[in-house]
């Protein structure tokens, strides 16, 4: 009956984003944001849908809310839309904007959940995209921190959890490329990797200026995370030779070694920067020590990871030289979940947590899972119910690889199933539904699934049921 017991003041919640989810793109002063437009841009996004509705969680944020308190969770971790707060990214702040937050995050105060505040999530304002190209220029980094100093002095009494930017390389390498049309917002296609670099540097930056803005800004003592999708380097077996060979492999995937390690320990990975040469940003003096900034703890977005061995004589798959261990390709029948990227690998939540301890070496900084979760082809079946076993089996088994962190004694503070409900997946349009709650998008109806049942009983016993 004790099996799998989490520690008593461990934070269950769900996650959500707000162009993902809002809807009302138009309304009270908002301004369109890259995301509409490049959503608005016909094929770039699967059946050309938009976030002009979406989930219209704009107008029912209460009905969503009263879900969110029957599911049991005291933390939801949602984003504020910058275009609502500042519509032109800078200069004139948009009262109205700011009023619905307050009442969003006074409505969760009511139902005793918590709230943790995601300051960007990818929707940044159109108009600094045309004023000055958004994160490829350095004045982004500023734009945001001015945002965020407006924000949290405005709300900073009602909110004390504050988490800055999510993923980082989303918007940034999968935004910004060469030689091909990206897939996120703004898509925009640059000259060099080296270009490519400098918008995720910039981003950094934007970081660092915005902690120190929230510290500065907010009335009262509060907690500062970043959240980040480092990729997971999961041993194919936990040997010696295999673990050594997974903590190597994951120094040198691009989104750890330019990402994670200059974020938390305020350097380049200096192997990721040699093999980079010239396609390694622009770094100006002070800019690592803006980056690195001392934060409360770091959120992991984790769906999948990498298998890794050790062999002698690999060969890098992008050097040319021998650096004791390769990177498994899956094979053809491995499973996954509906999404070509989420192969099921429960291990990398508990090896990216070790990771972060281990490989990075910050054993002090305190954790959360803040996105978790898969898609499903999910299909309301003849007595009007979703039987999401598939979602369940997944999160059952990355609850379980979560559970192992805590007793090897990795401080994992809290987990944010992906996502609350059915909502915009980016590229994938509203085709692949990661919610516990199903959106039936013609009526807008709620409908919580199976796996809304089961995380219910896993929070009310504080366990993997
Ligand atoms: C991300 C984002 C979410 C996604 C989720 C599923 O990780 O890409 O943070 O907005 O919807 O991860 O892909």
């Amino acid at each position: 009956m004790n099996s799998y017991k989490f520690p008593d003041d461990f934070m269950w919640g769900v996650a959500t984003s707000s162009y993902q989810i809002e809807g009302a793109t138009t309304e009270a002063g908002r301004k369109p944001s890259v995301w509409d437009t490049f959503s608005a841009n016909p094929g770039k996004v699967l059946h050309d849908d938009t976030g002009a509705v979406a989930c219209d969680h704009y107008h029912r944020y209460e009905t969503d809310i009263k879900l969110m308190a029957q599911l049991g969770v005291k933390h939801y971790r949602f984003s504020i839309a910058w275009p609502r707060i500042i519509p032109e990214g800078r200069g004139k702040v948009n009262e109205a904007g700011i009023d619905f937050y307050r009442r969003l995050v006074d409505c969760l105060h009511q139902h005793n959940i918590t709230p943790h505040a995601t300051l960007f999530h990818w929707d940044s304002p159109q108009a600094l995209e045309d004023l000055y190209g958004s994160w490829r220029s350095r004045e982004m980094a500023k734009d945001f921190a001015d945002y965020v100093s407006t924000l949290v002095s405005m709300l900073g009494d009602r909110i004390t959890n504050w988490m800055t930017i999510n993923e980082i390389p989303c918007f940034t390498h999968l935004a910004y490329a060469v030689n091909s049309d990206p897939l996120h917002a703004p898509g925009t296609r640059v000259e060099t990797q080296k270009e490519v670099w400098q918008t995720s540097h910039n981003a950094l930056l934007a970081h660092g200026l915005a902690t120190q803005a929230i510290r500065a800004a907010s009335p009262s003592n509060c907690f500062i995370s970043l959240v980040d999708n480092i990729s997971v380097t999961v041993p194919i077996s936990e040997t010696p030779e295999n673990i050594k060979a997974a903590q190597q492999a994951f120094h040198l995937c691009e989104q750890n070694g330019g990402i994670i390690f200059p974020a938390l320990t305020g350097a380049y990975s200096p192997a990721l920067l040699e093999s980079l040469g010239n396609a390694a940003p622009d770094i100006q003096s002070g800019d690592l020590e803006i980056i690195h900034q001392p934060i409360d703890s770091i959120g992991l977005n984790i769906y999948s990871g990498t298998y890794v061995q050790a062999r002698d004589n690999a060969i890098h798959p992008y050097r040319d030289r021998q650096p004791g261990y390769e990177f498994l390709s899956f094979p053809v029948g491995y499973p996954k979940m509906y999404m070509p990227w989420l192969n099921i690998i429960p291990e990398s939540i508990y090896w990216g947590i070790r990771h972060i301890g281990e490989t990075v070496g910050r054993k002090d900084l305190p954790l959360f899972i803040s996105e978790s979760g898969c898609a499903a082809q999910d299909q309301v079946n003849h007595q009007d119910k979703v039987i999401d076993t598939d979602r369940i089996m997944y999160l059952r088994q990355y609850f379980k690889a979560a559970h192992r962190a805590i007793s090897e004694g990795y401080p994992l503070k809290g987990y944010f199933v992906w996502s609350f409900m059915d909502n915009f997946e980016w590229s994938y349009g509203y085709d692949h539904r990661f919610g516990l709650v199903y959106i039936d998008y013609q009526t807008q109806q709620r409908l919580p699934k199976a796996s809304f049942d089961w995380y219910r009983q896993c929070i009310s016993q504080n366990r993997v049921v």
